[in-house]
């Protein structure tokens, strides 16, 4: 029997990677998306089917997480075995600004999708995946982090988070339901939203190199994440669902760097070498040498600078995973190193960016839009 797998957010960048790993394995996805103005789904159309042919493998279904009845209707058609629930509003500074909806969307939203399972009966049949994240260690207790630290968030995104979580083991241990939370640390790619810090730099530092951008603008530069790639986690949330049975784990890289040096080995890839002088919102990142031939910037000129709206009003400083009972349970490991992902995404972006170097170059107006 063909497996049915339910993903929450796929036009997102973990929903894309997995309906792409899923149907890989042969199974029948079925993807949530949101209605928006514009189309929303670029990261999927290489995975579109048309729907007016039958036998499709990858079908799309209007819903919302805040809309506790296109939920039911949902669940009761498509009787998933699996449910990955990566839909949320994702971005934590956004939070701040949003916060009644983040709680909304991120929070309730995953008990309406174990409600559902419930009131539909498919406790027995249908497995649930909770999108659980690092940010619930918030103002961290213990280095590195694993499974039993304790939480203590510091955002409405990572408040939104923590209920999530704990709805999720209310639901394991109230109902016997196959339901468990990855802790995923941050996972990156090149279908990375553009305003999460390395996209940012990424896209930036590619833009610079060609000349269509003068300066990056970033907030606190000293914050120290545990990077991986969101193709390898993927990997680890169906994992998760095949065991014998549901237990929470942390997904890291172990290994620890900060924004600063982020943005060096992201110049680095295009031949860029930057050095950082002054402190706090004085701090500037001057081009050190140049050899890449392709970059357009010239030693002395100031290309990252310090812009205090980036600011969070409580952040998260440092990060870092102790994925070892993954490694020994699961036997996964992460394929992808950091210069891996930095030289992946930088590549993207500078393709990217020489496209819309060639539509200036031929007189047509190239838009730059960013936060
Ligand atoms: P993205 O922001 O790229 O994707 C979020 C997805 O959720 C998009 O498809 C978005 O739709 C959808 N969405 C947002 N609000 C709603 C709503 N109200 N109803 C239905 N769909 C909605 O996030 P990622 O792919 O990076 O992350 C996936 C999940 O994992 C998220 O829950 C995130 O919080 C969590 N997480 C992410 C980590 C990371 O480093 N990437 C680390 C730990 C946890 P649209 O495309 O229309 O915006
Ligand atoms: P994060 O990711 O908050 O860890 O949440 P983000 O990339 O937004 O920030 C990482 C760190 O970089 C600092 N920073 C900036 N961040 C952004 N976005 N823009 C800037 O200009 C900037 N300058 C510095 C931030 O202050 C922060 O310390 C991500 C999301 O994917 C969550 O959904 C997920 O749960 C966690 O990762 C794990």
């Amino acid at each position: 029997m063909t497996k049915k797998a339910l993903i929450t957010g796929v036009t997102g960048q973990d929903g894309a990677y997995l309906a792409e790993f899923l149907l890989k394995k042969g199974y029948e996805v079925h993807g949530i998306k949101r209605r928006t103005s514009l189309f929303n789904t670029d990261r999927i159309d290489h995975l579109y089917q048309d729907p007016h042919v039958s036998n499709r493998n990858f079908i799309l279904h209007y819903g919302d997480l805040t809309d506790s009845t296109s939920l039911i209707r949902i669940v009761q058609k498509v009787q998933p075995d699996e449910i990955y629930n990566l839909a949320a509003q994702s971005h934590v500074a956004v939070s701040f600004e949003e916060p009644e909806y983040t709680a909304n969307a991120d929070g309730v939203g995953a008990l309406r999708l174990l409600e559902a399972i419930r009131i539909l009966g498919l406790e027995k049949k249908t497995r649930f995946y909770q999108a659980s994240t690092s940010e619930l260690y918030g103002l961290v207790q213990e280095i590195p982090q694993k499974e039993t630290t304790p939480f203590y968030p510091r955002s409405p995104y990572a408040v939104a988070k923590l209920y999530a979580y704990w709805i999720t083991v209310n639901y394991r241990e109230a109902y016997g339901m196959y339901a468990c939370n990855g802790i995923l640390f941050n996972h990156e790619s090149p279908q990375r939203g553009e305003t999460f810090v390395t996209r940012k730099i990424t896209r930036a530092i590619a833009r610079i190199a060609l000349g269509l951008q003068d300066c990056l603008y970033l907030g606190n530069m000293s914050a120290l994440r545990d990077w991986g790639h969101a193709r390898d986690y993927v990997e680890m949330q169906w994992l998760m669902l095949q065991q014998d049975t549901a237990e929470d784990f942390v997904i890291a890289t172990g290994v620890q760097y900060s924004v600063r040096q982020f943005v060096q080995f992201a110049a680095e890839e295009l031949g860029i070498r930057i050095r950082f002088e002054g402190e706090g919102v004085q701090e500037v990142g001057i081009v050190e040498a140049v050899t890449g031939e392709q970059a357009k910037c010239k030693a002395g000129e100031v290309i990252v600078r310090v812009d205090p709206r980036y600011f969070r009003p409580t952040e998260v400083e440092t990060l870092l995973g102790d994925p070892s009972n993954a490694h020994a349970k699961l036997d996964w490991k992460p394929k992808t190193s950091l210069q891996q992902l930095v030289r992946e995404m930088v590549q993207a972006d500078y393709t990217a960016a020489r496209r819309d170097s060639l539509v200036k170059l031929a007189g047509f107006q190239a838009y730059d839009y960013h936060e």
